[in-house]
């Protein structure tokens, strides 16, 4: 399927989807977030699919919403349209691992959209930042509630007040990102992480992002009591006697997905 602002390949049951509006720095306007959620409901649809990856270009993951898109809006506009809500529902629906991938700036809904995804692998030329205070804005696609998650208090309202950027090596040290690369090396280490996940079981998997994200949804008590009933549900599970016999026989598991 051809897009106009992305660009989507699948290899090997790992899906990327790179955002290509470059003359915008990938600025997220309604026909990329359309596409895009319909880029991630095909991949999390498809059953070759095992892992999707999230990426920009060299310079830049993504500047932000489209400010040219968004300046003249009313209240009524953005509120009559849910602008870009349904959208990201879409893209928080999906089941399969995503692993943004994420070089240059990764800005306001750049920095959301990638705080979405599974997990962040940056280049060592990362950027990130929630700016939209210079804009007399605050951030809408959930800057203000997960990146305090991922950087606590402090870090959060000193971003999200000053507007300032946080390079890779902030970034991982503060928890925002899992690993950091040189940039000529990102995508060679996202497609390594998504084919190990590749290699696992897809059930086993989609129950391990439902366990992690639970965590942001719950209290301690409730979701340790959720991790435990799906512990047990994979006993139900083919890939279970599969994993465990593999190890006691010494050998690779052969997972089926059942
Ligand atoms: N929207 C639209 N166009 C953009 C954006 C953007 N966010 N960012 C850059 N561009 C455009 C520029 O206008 C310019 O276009 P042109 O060549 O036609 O003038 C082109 O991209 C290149 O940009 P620059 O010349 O500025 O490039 P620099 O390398 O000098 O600077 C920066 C790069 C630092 C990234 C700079 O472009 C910048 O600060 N961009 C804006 C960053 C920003 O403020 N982002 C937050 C946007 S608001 C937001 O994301 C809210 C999300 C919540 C949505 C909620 C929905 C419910």
């Amino acid at each position: 399927m051809a897009f106009e602002t992305i660009v989507v390949d699948t290899e090997e049951h790992v899906t990327t989807i790179r955002l290509n509006r470059p003359d915008a720095l990938n600025a997220l306007n309604q026909t990329l977030l359309k596409e895009l959620a319909q880029a991630v409901e095909e991949a999390s649809t498809n059953d070759n699919v095992r892992c999707v990856i999230l990426t920009g270009s060299e310079k830049v993951f993504a500047a932000g919403a489209d400010i040219r898109e968004m300046a003249e809006k009313s209240y009524v506009d953005m509120m009559t349209s849910d602008y870009f809500g349904p959208e990201t529902e879409a893209i928080l629906r999906c089941r399969k691992p995503i692993i943004a991938a994420v070089a240059g700036y990764a800005l306001g809904g750049g920095c959301e959209l990638a705080m979405m995804c599974d997990f962040i692998i940056a280049a060592e030329t990362a950027k990130f930042g929630q700016p939209e205070i210079n804009l007399g804005v605050v951030a809408g696609l959930g800057g203000s509630q997960r990146l305090t998650r991922f950087v606590g208090k402090s870090k959060s309202m000193d971003m999200h007040l000053t507007g300032r950027f946080m390079d890779a090596d902030e970034a991982e040290r503060s928890g925002l990102v899992s690993r950091v690369v040189p940039a000529k090396r990102l995508m060679e280490e996202a497609q390594g992480a998504a084919q190990k996940i590749a290699e696992k079981s897809i059930l086993t998997a989609m129950v391990v992002k439902e366990a992690v994200n639970r965590s942001y949804e719950t209290t301690l008590r409730e979701g340790l009591l959720f991790e435990r009933r799906l512990f047990f549900s994979l006993f139900a599970t083919e890939d279970q006697k599969e994993g465990m016999a593999a190890f006691l026989e010494k050998r690779e598991p052969q997972f089926r997905d059942k």
